[in-house]
């Protein structure tokens, strides 16, 4: 997978992927993660890539042409791995795991960030696939978001975990919460480790495990719970 991060700050990113998992699968090759600046595609004198919003509201956008011929070079660069283009905003779709899914599929992202008040709206009816939101709220921009979005994805790409950190058992992968852990001391602060975990006792630990996870994605996300309970339902008709 190609990720390509289209921004005004490419300094942001200096570091977050240097380390651990991601950093391990850039050096593998797995993954690849390119940054551009929107601003090297300027062609104003002073390299400026903002204006005024028509319509005479405060802030200041993205101009269009440095994003599209940015934009337009990196596509034509990665043509042969059909990129998408994804837009990280917060109109988007929520990001989840069924979206992470989905992008972990694709062989190349190009991820546009945002900053100032948004972006001339022409170059998402033009060159956006999709935009994905990771929340609710309002960030200085686009950056974090991209960030959060190359980390999620990454880990489903086949290769990235190794075996100890499979996906298979994290939260939402099969569409429950994950159920307690616990390590060592078996007694910490007068709370003991539940019992049947050190049973020894293979099919009673996983029955055990999957009984949390299930009590815990009923009490602490009813939605997911309820998703949960439909695609068992469907599954028992198949
Ligand atoms: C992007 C917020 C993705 C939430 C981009 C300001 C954003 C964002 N999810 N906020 N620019």
């Amino acid at each position: 997978m190609i990720f390509e991060i289209m921004t005004l700050f490419p300094k942001m990113f200096d570091g977050v992927f240097e380390e651990s998992i991601i950093k391990r699968a850039c050096e593998r090759g797995i993954i690849s993660i390119h940054l551009e600046n929107i601003r090297d595609y300027s062609d104003d004198p002073h390299k400026r890539v903002d204006d005024y919003p028509y319509g005479g509201d405060p802030g200041m956008l993205i101009k269009p042409e440095p994003l599209a011929k940015s934009i337009g070079a990196v596509k034509e660069k990665a043509s042969h791995l059909s990129p998408k283009v994804i837009f990280l905003s917060p109109h988007g779709e929520r990001l989840k795991h069924a979206v992470v899914d989905e992008l972990a599929r694709e062989q190349c992202l190009i991820l546009l960030c945002g900053r100032y008040k948004g972006i001339d709206n022409r170059i998402r009816d033009r060159y956006v696939d999709r935009e994905i939101s990771i929340g609710d709220y309002i960030l200085s921009g686009g950056e974090i978001a991209a960030m959060i979005l190359i980390d999620a994805v990454s880990r489903l790409i086949p290769g990235v975990l190794g075996n100890d950190e499979s996906a298979e058992r994290d939260s939402f992968f099969n569409g429950l919460l994950s159920p307690p852990q616990y390590t060592r001391p078996e007694v910490f602060e007068g709370l003991r480790v539940p019992e049947v975990l050190i049973s020894g006792h293979h099919k009673k630990i996983k029955e055990w495990q999957q009984q949390q996870a299930e009590e815990v994605t009923r009490r602490q996300r009813p939605d997911l719970w309820k998703e949960y309970q439909k695609l068992m339902k469907r599954k028992n008709i198949i």
